[in-house]
């Protein structure tokens, strides 16, 4: 038998049969354990969530629904599957929930193509005005498929203009109304969205990728009463595996089913669903309620702390887990401010603001979310302390010694809060 095939080789760890990717695995824990993970789509799973991952699961090819496969020997992930949907109707409150989206972007496809035909007429928010690329960006299957009407924010305050987005269904009549977002801090205003649907009988779908877990935490108002359809991914607020799932009402469960599989995806990932059921067992308990209410007091904080030391926040504040920065009146770019803050250690992302004159790759803004801070188990007073950082940081783009300085009081305050330390060997 060939060397690779034998028990005792297959159980060898990955350190043995590996040590270049045991070693890059290693250099990304440090990363994570010894600096501020700000990036507002980020968090970090529990280890009972990457114990599911990584088990056997992996092996199994499921095609179809539970009691409804392609193939054999499907009894025990059938059982999985139809956990992680319970669990994740009873935690939204929903009739049915499709655990198979690879992705929030695949679950967002599986509405369009259950619901559209190519060319029909959707409405999203423009990306750069904090939309997400899957909502009818030009570059994305969205936005190349099918006719988009955009509507964006209004230029005194920032936040969506319901009359907007009204008077513009009334006038071309989507198909598709979608509301969410990847950069919008404030409450969405989900009747708003409902009205207009209602007015021009489109279906009204909610993305709620970014605040999913302060949803289920009920620290952010649920769309559930009023969308058709709630899509979200699974790894940022929710704090589970890196994936997506539709929800909805049972009317539409059938022609959700059919675009995921067959229409869009093969095998589900049934690793990942696992993952999920982990995910959601952990969301339903009274702590996770906890947690939802501290991102968002963080949050809070933060801005309201970096408004006092002099920085500018898109809408003057937020009302979830992110936050974002507008460095125009610094006279620092979103893409400098991006590398000054990862070099002190403190990870955000560059983000247009509404009404940017700089093109995407420089952008004015940063990023910055507190769902990872917060599972490390840090407050409002650590966030006083993270503003401090960011903005000696920002005011001191190219003084080493002053960044070296920042560097080490990130880190000391990371070593306060371990998250992943027992998995490094040094
Ligand atoms: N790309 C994600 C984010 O960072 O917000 C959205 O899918």
């Amino acid at each position: 038998m060939a060397p690779s095939s034998t028990y005792e080789s297959r159980t060898r760890n990955l350190h043995t049969v590996d040590p270049e990717v045991f070693s890059l695995i290693q250099k990304e824990t440090e990363r994570q354990e010894y600096g501020l993970e700000m990036i507002p789509s980020e968090n970090f799973v529990s280890e009972a969530v990457l114990e599911a991952m990584g088990s056997v699961l992996t092996n199994k090819y499921a095609e179809g629904q539970p009691g409804k496969r392609y193939y054999g020997g499907c009894h025990v992930v059938d059982e999985v599957e139809n956990l992680a949907s319970a669990r994740a109707c009873e935690l939204f409150g929903v009739e049915f929930a499709n655990m198979q989206p690879h992705s929030g972007v695949q679950a967002n496809q599986a509405v369009f193509e259950a619901f559209l035909k190519p060319g029909d007429t959707i409405m999203g928010l423009r990306l750069d005005q904090g939309g997400h690329l899957s909502h009818g960006s030009p570059v994305n299957f969205s936005g190349k498929h099918y006719k988009v009407v955009a509507y964006g924010v209004r230029t005194t305050d920032c936040l969506i203009d319901p009359d907007d987005v009204r008077s513009l269904a009334r006038e071309h009549k989507p198909k598709l109304i979608i509301a969410g977002a990847s950069a919008y801090s404030r409450q969405i205003d989900w009747k708003v969205f409902r009205e207009a649907a209602d007015e021009v009988g489109a279906i009204f779908l909610a993305d709620i990728a970014h605040y999913a877990g302060l949803v289920a935490g009920g620290a952010y108002a649920s769309p559930v009463p009023y969308a058709d359809l709630v899509t979200t991914t699974t790894h940022k607020t929710m704090r589970g595996p890196r994936s997506g799932m539709v929800m909805g009402k049972l009317a539409h469960q059938k022609a959700i089913n059919k675009a995921v599989f067959p229409g869009l995806q093969g095998g589900p990932h049934m690793h990942t669903i696992a993952a999920k059921a982990v995910m959601f067992k952990e969301a339903l308990s009274p702590d996770f309620k906890l947690y939802a209410k501290q991102v968002v007091e963080n949050a809070r904080a933060l801005s309201a702390e970096l408004i006092k030391k002099g920085l500018k926040i898109v809408s003057d504040g937020t009302d979830s887990h992110l936050l974002v920065m507008d460095l125009r009146p610094i006279n620092v770019t979103g893409k400098v401010g991006e590398a000054v803050l990862d070099a002190v250690g403190i990870t955000g992302n560059k983000n247009t603001v509404p009404f940017d004159p700089q093109p995407p790759t420089i952008c004015s803004g940063v990023r910055l979310g507190t769902p990872a801070l917060t599972t490390r188990g840090m407050g409002v007073s650590e966030m006083a302390q993270v503003a401090t950082f960011i903005v000696e940081a920002l005011t001191n783009v190219g003084n080493e010694s002053k960044l070296s300085a920042v560097r080490a009081g990130v880190e000391e305050l990371s070593r306060r809060f371990p998250l992943y330390k027992h998995r490094l060997v040094k």
